[in-house]
């Protein structure tokens, strides 16, 4: 597609030395695949590259081939040498406005994105809405050099493929993603070992919470969906983490039956909110989502947050309460 775009981001990447690559804030196979492909290319041609990711790696990432090169440490960006920042999968931007101005110089911003609420903040915007994941955007962009891509690239490419179309079965996996994923296998990568690590892997404890959140499944009136609720005291007795959670919704949609259009899985939070993940298969849940508690995301998968509230329980049903603020 945009041929133009790409070699502007092929020829910023040229003229650099020292690469940036940060990850979204939101720590997902995408944002986590598509930036270690990239620096794994990149480090091949010969760059010097660091990579940021302002949130802890969660275990189901660390079979990514160069984990151990993740920094967490904002001094990274005060690296006089820097001289081109690339971002993948952060479709608003938000967590590096207070960063990038901490730099000793204004270096150019490319992004990588395939979410449509995207608002173009870099200096050079490759954001293709259509394509299924960031990582086929970035595998489009490096097909179109004739940089080698290795089976450790291939690798991470891939798992960004793999998590974002739930392995081929969401709606929005395209015929690109498949020729992308054919592809990458030929060229290395395991997709058994991605399966394994992303789609299986679950602890006793994690099971169990699973269970609870089906045990609780809930017609909503809010969403006219189905809905399952965790609460936080669900978490801390089942020694939940993070990527038990969120593993859920996706789970629940790709499960129901198909008279279940919308799923939502509400869950409190350590700092007193309740967050709402959607899957749909029909209606646009990011409107949804925008249009009630101003979350944002893409058609079939979005997401909110509603501050200062928590989950009750009122005959059968669920509901969100809110905290009086004192
Ligand atoms: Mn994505």
């Amino acid at each position: 597609m945009p041929s133009l775009l790409y070699e502007k981001v092929q020829e910023h990447i040229s003229k650099a030395e020292h690469i940036l690559l940060l990850t979204d804030e939101r720590i997902d196979g995408d944002t986590m695949g598509s930036t270690m492909g990239l620096f794994h290319v990149l480090a091949d041609i010969g760059k010097r590259v660091e990579v940021f990711s302002p949130k802890p790696l969660p275990n189901t990432f660390k079979y990514l081939p160069r984990v151990d090169v993740i920094r967490r440490d904002i001094e990274v960006f005060l690296e006089s040498t820097i001289d081109l920042v690339i971002i993948c999968d952060c479709s608003d931007g938000e967590y590096i406005k207070k960063l990038l101005p901490t730099m000793p110089h204004k270096v150019p911003l490319i992004s990588f994105d395939h979410h449509s609420t995207n608002p173009m903040y870099g200096t050079v915007n490759v954001v293709e809405p259509k394509a299924a994941s960031t990582a086929d955007v970035v595998w489009r962009f490096l097909k179109s050099t004739d940089w080698s891509i290795s089976p450790e690239a291939a690798q991470c490419i891939l798992t960004g493929i793999c998590t974002d179309t739930v392995l081929f079965s969401t709606p929005n996996t395209t015929t690109d993603a498949l020729d992308a994923s054919a592809e990458l296998v030929k060229l290395g990568a395991q997709l058994p070992e991605i399966v394994r690590h992303n789609l299986m892997n679950k602890s006793v404890s994690a099971l169990k919470l699973w269970g609870l959140a089906m045990e609780r499944l809930y017609h909503d009136t809010t969403f006219d969906a189905t809905a399952t609720v965790i609460m936080k005291a669900d978490i801390e007795k089942f020694q939940g983490t993070e990527e038990d959670v969120s593993g859920i919704s996706g789970f629940l949609h790709a499960m129901l039956d198909t008279q279940h259009e919308v799923v939502v899985v509400y869950r409190e939070t350590d700092d007193g909110s309740v967050k709402g993940s959607m899957r749909s298969r029909g209606r646009d849940v990011a409107k949804l989502a925008a249009e009630k508690y101003g979350g944002g995301g893409h058609k079939l998968a979005a997401g909110f947050k509603i501050p200062n509230s928590k989950l009750m329980e009122k005959d059968g049903r669920w509901v969100v309460e809110k905290i009086p603020v004192v």
